[in-house]
């Protein structure tokens, strides 16, 4: 294990870093030094350019039976578990009927602001009979919403 390090390390530092790795592990230091500032600030992670956070299943108007399976969908950023400090990630909230959360804060964990601090993407949550409202949100490591949030369109299903 050693041995393969050291062979590692000696091409490594024999190959010279063309002007596209400068600028990737630039880029990389940048990412890593505004990420610590994060950190350390409690400040909200940037969401990455495009991110998407949608619910696939179920649809908006949908009549569906409780427990209700909930699938959400990304586009644009990675899946990773809270705790995790990875950029252009985050894990999974659902909002239950509309529940009243600051964006500028850590998501509180309650009945209606549900975690999936594992990187679940799907999930199964009781509902009472009648209609209820569903939204994805996603947060970072830290279960603070990006800046600007990644959050779902609001869809309404009745629980039959
Ligand atoms: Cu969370």
């Amino acid at each position: 294990m050693m041995r393969t390090l050291l062979a590692l390390a000696v091409v490594a530092t024999a190959v010279p870093a063309t002007a596209m790795d400068m600028e990737y592990l630039k880029s990389m230091a940048k990412q890593q030094a505004t990420q610590q500032v994060e950190s350390k600030l409690g400040l909200a992670q940037a969401a990455p350019a495009n991110a998407k956070a949608t619910i696939i299943s179920p649809k908006n108007g949908d009549t569906v039976k409780s427990p209700v399976t909930v699938v959400f969908g990304l586009s644009n950023m990675g899946v990773a578990p809270a705790g995790v400090n990875q950029p252009n990630t985050g894990h999974f909230h659902l909002l239950i009927d509309e529940p009243a959360v600051n964006l500028a804060q850590p998501l509180p964990a309650s009945a209606q602001v549900v975690h999936y601090g594992a990187g679940q993407i799907e999930a199964v949550v009781d509902l009472k009979p009648g209609k209820h409202t569903l939204q994805a949100l996603m947060a970072d490591w830290k279960h603070q919403p990006h800046n600007p949030a990644v959050i779902s369109e609001k869809i309404t299903i009745t629980v039959k």
